[in-house]
């Protein structure tokens, strides 16, 4: 008798194969758009599966080598990348995973486009969608803070091309060893060098992304000529480090050692000192923080876009196998009780992927100068909500998934442990749930974010006509007002603070569920079988009680 062997999980071009998003794309975008972007996309969900897949696990098992001294003791401290990570930077410029963005062709649609790409682009790339990130907050950043200047003008186009050779990609480097969320205890130094009409900073940068990046954007202090610094956020300014020469060689920054992270393994991830790095200040003086949260913003939903990105792989993954798996007679997906546990992740994708892009919605609004005050109140309000909740739910649906395929999915050489791995950076980085849950609160108190977020949503339900989703949106109004009564009865700093999380979340759970209500009520005039799940999943998330542990 012959031997069973089990087959493995298996991915087909992840745009065909995704109902969810296809549908999503067909809901929001304007027909001729769709028609126009649809085969890129489609070529894109393929290479997914194939080629850049290969890639990313290529850079995967060979990981960024720190070499600090040449054979004759020099120290160069060469960051060692593996072929692959290299081409996978090649493949994001032609495929324009930056560029989309800033092309905008469809005016504040492409910024969806863009998100969509991203989106088929982060899963297979080992995260090679790290420094991309960085490098589009970076080319916002310029665009916000560079003005007429020249310099910044030719940074943004090398942020933005597609062409390959000419491509750029950035870092961001704000932390420091006092402490990745308390940015205002930055204590690098700028000072200017009169003689090469030049900053130059000095200090300690404790994790660097994407270091071997062309580009990094710095918080530091500036130094007068008595060697004064102002104190807390306000005393920072930005700085843009153009980490190499001509001859390839880093400009004044040692390479301490490269991080041993649990996950995004084939990501260079430094610890550095600047030694003198030569820098230049965008964006005037002082006021750093607030201006560098230019960039943090755009990385934050790149964060919200990855979260879901990998949550649908994880899915993909186990519901092929479910298909594949059989035990106790039949195969796993007939089993009841497991297609119920996989509909529990899906309609977490969905609500994720929901939550995301309305705020990717209003982000390409605003870059278009399109969003009124109001959308501006609410991307101020929606973008940590969308980081905090997709980075969380991840880490739930990589583990459920990983679970559902059982023991295989626990050993390394199947490759599904690193689903898991990498998930779990996606709530720490960025700003960890708490500091995204207190920004919250920032927000709704230095912003009229809450109004416009309560109008939006009401005024989005008012809107309903479709009888079969009614009982769905009354209990969203009903969350939606627990909120408001929460936040105006929240008193005391300290009791307003504990409960940040839980307003957070309960923000969140609506956002989306009103999504999924909105599009289960346009999908009526789709086909049935896309009427019918959209139905089910928005029935299904806003059966839960969104607002819980609220007031
Ligand atoms: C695929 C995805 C790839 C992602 C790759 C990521 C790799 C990167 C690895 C890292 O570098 S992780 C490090 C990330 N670190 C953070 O995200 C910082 C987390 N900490 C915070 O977010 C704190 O809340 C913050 C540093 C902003 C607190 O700073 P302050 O100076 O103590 O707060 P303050 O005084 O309230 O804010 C200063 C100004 O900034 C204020 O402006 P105004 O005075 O004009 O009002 C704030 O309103 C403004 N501000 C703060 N957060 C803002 C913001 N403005 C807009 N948006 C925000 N989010």
């Amino acid at each position: 008798m012959a031997e069973f062997y089990q087959a493995g999980p298996l991915l087909e071009n992840q745009y065909e194969r995704d109902d969810f998003l296809r549908s999503y794309l067909r809901w929001r975008l304007p027909a001729s758009m769709l028609a126009r972007v649809e085969p890129e996309l489609r070529k894109l969900g393929e290479r997914a599966v194939t080629d850049i897949l290969a890639l990313g696990d290529a850079a995967e098992a060979e990981p960024p080598r720190h070499v600090p001294y040449d054979p004759w003791g020099r120290r160069i401290d060469d960051i060692v990348v593996s072929d692959a990570w290299r081409v996978l930077d090649r493949i994001s410029a032609e495929e324009g995973i930056v560029a989309t963005a800033y092309e905008r062709r469809d005016g504040a649609l492409s910024r969806v486009h863009q998100m969509a790409k991203l989106y088929l682009f982060h899963a297979p790339s080992a995260t090679y969608s790290c420094p991309l990130a960085m490098g589009d907050g970076a080319a916002r950043f310029l665009e916000v803070y560079g003005g007429e200047d020249v310099y910044a003008h030719g940074l943004f186009e090398h942020l933005t091309t597609r062409e390959p050779d000419r491509f750029w990609t950035s870092g961001q480097w704000m932390t420091e060893r006092t402490g990745g969320s308390d940015v205002s205890l930055t204590s690098t130094v700028a000072r200017w060098d009169d003689a090469d009409r030049t900053y130059r900073l000095w200090g300690t940068k404790w994790f660097t992304s994407a270091t071997t990046s062309q580009l990094a954007l710095a918080l530091a202090r500036i130094e007068t000529a008595f060697g004064a610094t102002n104190a807390g956020g306000r005393g920072l300014s930005v700085f843009v480090i153009e980490l190499r020469d001509a001859s390839g060689a880093l400009r004044g920054i040692r390479v301490n050692r490269l991080k041993d992270k649990l996950g995004t393994r084939a990501l260079p991830t430094a610890e550095l000192t600047l030694d003198g790095t030569p820098a230049v200040l965008v964006g005037g003086e002082g006021d750093g923080v607030r201006k560098i949260a230019t960039l943090f913003n755009v990385t934050r939903l790149y964060n919200a876009v990855a979260a879901v990105s990998g949550m649908r792989r994880a899915v993909a993954l186990a519901r092929d196998y479910a298909r594949r798996r059989t035990a106790f007679g039949r195969a796993l997906i007939e089993h009841p009780l497991h297609a119920e546990t996989l509909d529990e992740l899906e309609m977490r994708v969905r609500a994720c992927f929901m939550l995301a892009f309305s705020a990717v919605e209003l982000m390409g609004k605003d870059e278009c100068a399109e969003a009124s005050d109001a959308e501006r109140a609410r991307l101020r309000l929606l973008t940590p909500v969308a980081k905090l909740y997709t980075g969380k739910q991840a880490v739930v649906v990589a583990s459920e998934a990983l679970e559902a395929i059982g023991g295989a999915g626990y050993i390394e050489d199947t490759g599904l442990p690193r689903l898991l791995r990498d998930a779990q950076v996606l709530p720490i980085w960025e700003g960890t749930t708490n500091m995204l849950s207190l920004d919250v609160w920032r927000a709704i108190e230095r912003t009229r974010a809450l109004e416009a977020w309560l109008v939006d949503v009401r005024g989005r339900l008012d809107l309903l006509e479709t009888d079969a989703l009614r009982s769905a949106a009354i209990r969203v109004g009903e969350a939606v007002d627990r909120i408001e009564r929460y936040v105006a009865n929240a008193r005391g700093s300290d009791r307003r603070e504990a409960g940040a999380r839980c307003l957070a979340f309960a923000i969140a759970r609506v956002s989306a569920g009103v999504g999924l209500i909105e599009h289960a009520a346009w999908t009526q005039t789709q086909n049935e079988t896309e009427a019918r799940d959209a139905l089910q999943f928005a029935d299904r998330w806003t059966a839960r009680d969104l607002a819980s542990r609220l007031g």
